[in-house]
C-alpha cells in the first residue's frame, strides 16, 4: 500500500463506548508497532475520550467534525452513553451522513489515507467511502468472531413467527448452535422493522462481509474456529485477530469518579473476596433490577463494587460490606485488582475481555445485543455462571445471594471456575505477547498496510 513513512490510516469509530474504547486501543497499538500516522474522525461531544490517546501518541492525529445534526435525536446527542436504546438506531443512522465531508477531506489531502478502519455493524457506509477513494475498508469488531459468524446469516434465519420459545438454530456454524428466539428478537428487529433505518441496519451487516479485511478484538485460543469459519465464509479471508485488547491497554479512561478512593478501599480488602458488579456503559436497570441486586448484595454477605449509571434509582443503605459508585468507574483497572475475584456482568465483549485479561471470574446475566453468543463463550470456557438473563428480567433475590454467597464461600464449582479464570488470563496474555498469536496477526496487518 505504501512505505512506513506514508502509511496513513484513517480510522473512524462508532461513538459507543463499547466500540469506541477497543478501537482506540489498537490505534495505539498500530502507531507505536507500525509508525503508522493515523487520522480519527471525531465529533466535538467525544474529543473527551480521545484527548488521553492524543497525548500519548504524537502519530495520531483527530480530524473534528460536527455531529450531522438530526430531528430523531435530542440536541447535543453524540455517543450512545446519552440515549436510551431505542434512540441508537438514529444515532447510527445520522453517524454515516459524515461521509459528506470525510470524502473531500480524503480528496484534498495532500497525504491521503491509503486505508480506511471503521466500526462493525455500524458503519458499513465506509465501504462505499474506501471505494470511492480506492482503498480497502478493514472492518474492526469489538465483539467475539463467534458472533460476528452468526450474524452473517441471521438475515437467512428469520423466524417464521415472533414466538419466544421458538429455537433459532445456526446450521452452518461450527456445531450448529442454538438459541431461543427470545435471545435474539432484538437483532431479528433489526432487519424486520421496515423502515428505513431498518435497511440501513442489514446493508451495515452485509457490508461488513464484504470489507478487505475482518480485524476482530479477541484470540484464537479461545475461538479459533470462529476465525477459521470467518476465513473461510467471508469474501474477503483476511481475518486478524488482535486481541484481548484489554490485556495491552493501558490507563485509558477519562472521567472516572473516585478512583483513588476506590483503589484504596480495595487495598484493604482480602484477595478475590469483592465481587465487582456492572452492567456496561448501556444498559438502565429498572428499580425492581436494583432492588433486587442490592437485596441479593446484602443477604450474601459479600464485599461488593457496584457501578451503576447516572439515574439509577439504588436503595439506601448500602455502603455496610461494600460501595455503590454512581456515574463512571475506572473498570478495567478495578477489574486489575487482586481483591477483586468475580464480576456480575451483562457479558459486554468489553467486560468479558477485561475480566479474561485480570482473571476474574463472572457470574452472567446477559440482557441483549451479542450478551448472549458472549455468555456462551464465558461458560463454554468455564470461567463464568449463568445467574440471569434477559433485559427485562429481576433475579430472584435468594437465588442471587446464594449464588454471590458461593463465590467466596468456598464451593467447589466456583473454585474450579477461579482456576479455569486463572489459566485463561495466562492463555491471553500470552497472545498478546511478543510472539504470541495475537501479536502475530497484528504484524501481519501492519506489514500489509505498509506495503
Ligand atoms: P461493554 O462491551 O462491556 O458493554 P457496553 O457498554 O454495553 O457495550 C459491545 O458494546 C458489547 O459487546 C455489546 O454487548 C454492548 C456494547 N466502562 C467503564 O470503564 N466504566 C463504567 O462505569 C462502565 C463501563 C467500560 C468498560 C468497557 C466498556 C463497556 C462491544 O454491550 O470497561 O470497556 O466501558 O463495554
Amino acid at each position: 500500500m505504501a512505505s512506513s513513512s506514508e502509511a496513513h490510516l484513517l480510522v473512524i469509530p462508532f461513538p459507543s463506548h463499547g466500540h469506541m474504547l477497543p478501537l482506540l486501543d489498537i490505534c495505539r497499538l498500530l502507531a507505536t508497532r507500525g509508525s503508522l500516522s493515523i487520522t480519527i474522525v471525531i465529533t466535538p461531544g467525544n474529543l473527551p475520550i480521545l484527548s488521553p490517546l492524543l497525548d500519548a501518541s504524537p502519530t495520531i492525529t483527530p480530524l473534528v467534525l460536527p455531529f450531522p445534526p438530526t430531528p430523531a435525536l435530542p440536541p447535543h446527542a453524540e455517543n450512545t452513553h446519552q440515549l436510551p436504546r431505542h434512540l441508537f438506531r438514529h444515532l447510527l443512522f445520522a453517524f454515516s451522513a459524515l461521509l459528506n465531508p470525510i470524502l473531500p477531506w480524503c480528496r484534498t489531502n495532500p497525504n491521503p489515507p491509503v486505508a480506511i478502519l471503521s466500526d462493525y455493524f455500524t458503519s458499513g457506509w465506509t465501504l462505499p467511502l474506501a471505494r470511492a477513494l480506492s482503498v480497502p475498508r478493514l472492518c474492526f469488531s469489538p465483539l467475539p468472531a463467534f458472533f460476528f459468524s452468526a450474524v452473517q446469516h441471521l438475515w437467512r434465519l428469520m423466524p417464521p413467527r415472533d414466538d419466544p420459545n421458538l429455537v433459532v438454530r445456526f446450521p452452518s456454524l461450527p456445531g450448529s448452535p442454538t438459541f431461543p428466539l427470545a435471545h435474539l428478537s432484538n437483532l431479528f428487529r433489526s432487519y424486520v422493522e421496515g423502515d428505513l433505518v431498518s435497511e440501513f441496519l442489514k446493508d451495515n451487516f452485509l457490508s461488513d462481509a464484504q470489507s478487505w479485511g475482518l480485524v476482530v478484538n479477541t484470540f484464537s485460543e479461545l475461538e479459533g474456529e470462529y476465525l477459521d469459519f470467518l476465513r473461510a465464509e467471508t469474501r474477503c479471508g483476511r481475518v486478524w485477530a488482535v486481541g484481548p485488547l484489554a490485556a495491552v491497554a493501558v490507563k485509558r479512561r477519562w472521567g472516572v469518579t473516585e478512583k483513588e478512593e476506590l483503589m484504596a478501599w480495595l487495598d484493604n480488602c482480602e484477595e478475590g473476596s469483592v465481587v465487582y458488579v456492572c452492567f456496561g456503559s448501556q444498559a438502565m436497570l429498572s428499580e425492581a433490577q436494583a432492588v433486587a441486586i442490592a437485596g441479593a448484595l446484602a443477604r450474601s454477605g459479600v464485599r461488593f463494587l457496584w457501578c451503576v449509571r447516572e439515574g439509577t434509582v439504588v436503595p439506601g443503605g448500602m455502603d455496610g460490606r461494600g460501595k455503590v459508585v454512581i456515574g463512571w468507574a475506572p473498570q478495567m483497572e478495578l477489574l486489575r485488582h487482586a481483591a477483586v475475584g468475580w464480576f456480575l456482568t451483562h457479558c459486554g465483549w468489553n467486560s468479558v475481555s477485561e475480566a479474561i485479561s485480570a482473571g476474574v471470574a463472572m457470574l452472567t446475566w446477559p440482557m441483549g445485543a451479542d450478551q448472549f453468543f458472549v455468555a456462551r463463550l464465558v461458560e463454554a470456557a468455564e470461567v463464568g455462571l449463568r445467574v440471569c438473563e434477559g433485559a427485562a428480567a429481576a433475579p430472584e433475590v435468594k437465588e442471587l445471594a446464594r449464588a454471590l454467597a458461593a463465590t467466596v464461600g468456598g464451593g467447589e464449582r466456583e473454585h474450579k471456575v477461579r482456576w479455569k479464570a486463572a489459566e485463561l488470563r495466562r492463555v491471553a496474555r500470552d497472545a498478546v505477547e511478543e510472539g504470541g498469536s495475537s501479536f502475530m496477526d497484528l504484524g501481519r496487518l501492519i506489514a500489509e498496510l505498509r506495503k
